[in-house]
């Protein structure tokens, strides 16, 4: 790759990506892969830490790979592959879990809200998730991280992990910034503004799906949970409104005070129409070419393979570092 500096960032092949994800995370990838050597992955193996069914989480996979490509991100100048195909990932997290103590995992936001949600799967995956997480960006002496603003957390720990082996074993990780965006960092749900926006949220109208069509689009805004009196202005005590606004800006490149000047004196119903038609607007084209890519499935496939391939190598160089400064012994081969 380039002489250009690291960039890593994944997303879980969970569900079908919302607009949170694609604000949070996925539009700045596009942008990014300009300047860096942009290591994109799907975090597949982390959507094990909770119950998945294997025909849906294998389409999800394939979604997320023609997904990615809808959005921008080029196969060529970045390196687009899943995390089950590179088993360093799984190695490097073993070696880490070495060197994390399980209080730093308990108490991880990530894993209480979880634990909270998912009470008969408390596994030991969901708890040990941040150190995978942490193997994912280590491996590629990653320098640029990112994240919505949800993933904060995760990347701390990261950060001291890189720092304590470094402490421990001598100069082996580059320790990672996070890269996270202005605006619609943190997307809220339409149906209780107060919590994020999730794909695994059980009510189908608290997020917009990327596979949502314009119509359903509309419609669920039109429903979006909103405040009682009727100005559209953004505030602490307006979550709703607040949350609706921060989504029409991103999607328009509007600023928020731009935006409550553009509806000032207009009703509700007015500007909820208005959000989705512009949320529409840059998604259902981004719909369609990702429904063109997922009927060439080999296509994809020869993707992820291309992509392992170019990820392996720069990933095996860490591990074998790894491997050598905590003193086991190199196979001989041959
Ligand atoms: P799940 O609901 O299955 O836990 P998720 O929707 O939180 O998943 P992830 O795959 O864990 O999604 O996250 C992918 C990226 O999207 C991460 O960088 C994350 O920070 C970002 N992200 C997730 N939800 C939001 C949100 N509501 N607003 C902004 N960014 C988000
Ligand atoms: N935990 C992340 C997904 C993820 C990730 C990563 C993000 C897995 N590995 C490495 C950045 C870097 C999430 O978004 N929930």
């Amino acid at each position: 790759m380039e002489d250009k500096k690291n960039l890593f960032s994944a997303i879980q092949p969970s569900g079908i990506l919302t607009i949170g994800n694609y604000l949070g995370a996925l539009r700045h990838f596009r942008a990014l892969q300009d300047d860096y050597n942009g290591i994109f992955s799907l975090a597949d193996l982390h959507t094990l830490t909770v119950r998945q069914d294997p025909a849906v989480l294998r389409k999800n996979i394939y979604e997320l790979t023609a997904l990615y490509l809808a959005c921008g991100i080029d196969a060529e100048k970045s390196i687009l592959f899943a995390q089950s195909h590179v088993s360093a990932h799984t190695e490097l997290a073993w070696v880490l879990n070495t060197i994390c103590y399980p209080g730093e995992l308990m108490r991880m936001t990530q894993y209480k809200d979880k634990s909270k949600k998912h009470e008969d799967n408390i596994n030991m995956g969901l708890m040990d998730y941040p150190v995978l997480m942490a193997a994912d960006i280590l491996l590629y002496q990653t320098e640029l991280v990112p994240i919505g603003a949800d993933q904060k957390q995760h990347l701390e720990l990261a950060r001291d992990l890189a720092i304590r082996f470094n402490n421990l074993y001598g100069e082996t990780f580059k320790v990672p910034e996070g890269y996270i965006g202005k605006s619609a960092a943190r997307v809220m749900s339409l149906a209780e503004p107060t919590r994020k926006m999730s794909k695994s949220d059980a009510n189908l109208n608290a997020f917009i799906s990327m596979n949502d069509d314009p119509d359903t689009i509309i419609r669920k805004f039109k429903r979006a949970v909103t405040d009682s009196d009727n100005q559209i202005i953004a505030s602490p005590e307006k979550p709703g409104i607040t949350n609706l606004l921060t989504i029409y800006s991103a999607f328009t490149n509007k600023t928020i005070e731009d935006a409550e000047k553009e509806f000032a004196g207009k009703g509700y119903g007015d500007f909820k129409i208005a959000v989705g038609e512009a949320v529409a607007e840059v998604i259902e084209p981004i719909r369609q070419e990702k429904n063109r890519l997922l009927a060439n499935k080999d296509y994809l496939d020869d993707v992820l393979k291309c992509g392992a391939e170019r990820a392996e190598r720069i990933a095996y160089r860490t591990l074998n570092k790894v491997y050598r400064k905590v003193g086991l012994v190199q196979r001989k081969r041959g």
